[in-house]
């Protein structure tokens, strides 16, 4: 350890930070104390060092991606947040509303492509029931039965299982039994109650959110984690959010990856709050690599931090880039990300990840690795 660039580094730090950055790279869980000196006072690259070096004894040179494509049903939605750019009220000429046909069509186009997953989330459309999103499922794994349907925010899930007025858990039992194998992080914006009140006061709780999550792993579900930060939140609330993430998954164990999303101000009712900087994207995912010692992957969503920062993102601890997209979501073109078609070839996902220093690996949705025939 004497001559490690780590010990180095860590040698001329102010005591506390130093003390702090030892203990996590000896293995020991950080406090959310501990966890809010390193984000306001350790350098930058140290925390890169920090985030990496944990990073790879979690997944060694290993880079994740995969073959994915999302369907997004709908853009109306009962809920206005403040920091959405997607939603539109039924009225609006730019909503849209497939029918399961042109859902069904959507998948077809997928045949004998590769993809392994399909990612389905939407607005929470008000006039929808259960039985309309069991349906969706079914017909999508019965186009598509090889690939993976991850599918459904927490809060999609809790508004169509109370609308039927099942327990959540009956709820789910039927999700999955028509094919919903995994679900995705999103509707978790920020737990601190009132934060969530400025920036989302009609969407579904935190204590909703995590009871989802809870029940689906419980059910053995894997699901993923998101945080929206960069907007009216300080660095106490995103640890505290960290926090509750890192208690349910002590809990549970049934969280496979978190993605931090970085706010995007373009046309939304929250615009006039600019966007957070890349150092502080840096700090923020290396924070939770650091912090999140029970997960086992944290993912830099590409179509969020664009192309530039996600490759940047693999020397701060991320360990998953997401998938090939293939142009098929709009929730961040529509608030001001630089791809407005996303998509991405595994060619050239492959050469981001070779670039950065690591081997990539395509990936199921359950981080086993693909196999090609
Ligand atoms: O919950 C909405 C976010 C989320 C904005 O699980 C915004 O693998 C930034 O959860 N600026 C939905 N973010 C997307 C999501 C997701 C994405 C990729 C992978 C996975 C996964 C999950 O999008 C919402 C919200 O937090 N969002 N508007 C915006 N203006």
């Amino acid at each position: 350890m004497k001559d490690n660039i780590l010990d180095i580094t860590i040698g001329s730090l102010h005591r506390t930070v130093g003390e702090i950055a030892r203990k996590a790279l000896g293995g020991e869980r950080i406090t959310t104390g501990e966890a809010t000196v390193l984000a306001s006072e350790a350098p930058l690259a140290l925390l890169g060092l920090l985030a990496t070096t944990i990073k790879e004894r979690k997944s060694g040179r290993d880079v994740y991606y995969n073959r994915n494509f999302h369907i997004e049903p709908t853009n109306i939605c009962l809920f206005n947040c403040r920091f959405c750019s997607y939603r539109r009220p039924a009225s609006s000429p730019e909503a849209w509303e497939y029918s399961l046909d042109e859902i069904e069509g959507i998948a077809r186009g997928y045949v004998g492509s590769g993809v392994t997953e399909v990612h389905i989330v939407g607005g929470v459309h008000p006039h929808h029931d259960l039985d309309y999103y069991i349906e969706m499922i079914r017909r999508v794994k019965a186009i598509l039965p090889d690939a993976v349907v991850k599918a459904f925010t927490a809060i999609e899930l809790a508004y169509m299982i109370d609308k039927a007025g099942l327990p959540l858990r009956e709820g789910l039992v039927r999700l999955k039994e028509a094919g919903m194998e995994t679900m995705p992080g999103g509707g978790a914006e920020i737990f601190d109650e009132e934060v969530r009140s400025r920036i989302c006061p009609e969407k579904g709780s935190t204590a909703q959110w995590l009871a989802v999550h809870r029940e689906a792993h419980g059910l053995g579900i894997q699901t993923n984690a998101t945080m929206l930060y960069g907007h009216v939140e300080e660095w106490r609330h995103r640890i505290d959010h960290l926090d509750r993430l890192r208690t349910l998954q002590d809990e549970t164990g049934g969280f496979n990856a978190f993605i931090p999303l970085k706010y995007r101000n373009l046309n939304n009712p929250m615009s006039e709050i600019g966007e957070v900087s890349i150092v502080e994207d840096m700090r923020t995912l290396a924070i939770a690599r650091i912090f999140l010692d029970n997960f086992a992957h944290v993912k830099a969503y590409w179509p969020m931090y664009g192309k530039d920062t996600t490759a940047l993102a693999l020397a701060f601890g991320a360990d998953d880039i997401d998938g090939t997209i293939d142009d098929s979501t709009k929730i961040y073109s529509m608030a001001g990300a630089e791809d407005t078609a996303p998509r991405m070839t595994t060619a050239e996902m492959q050469e981001m990840v070779r670039a950065a220093g690591y081997r990539p690996v395509e990936r199921d949705s359950f981080y086993n690795p693909v196999k090609k025939s």
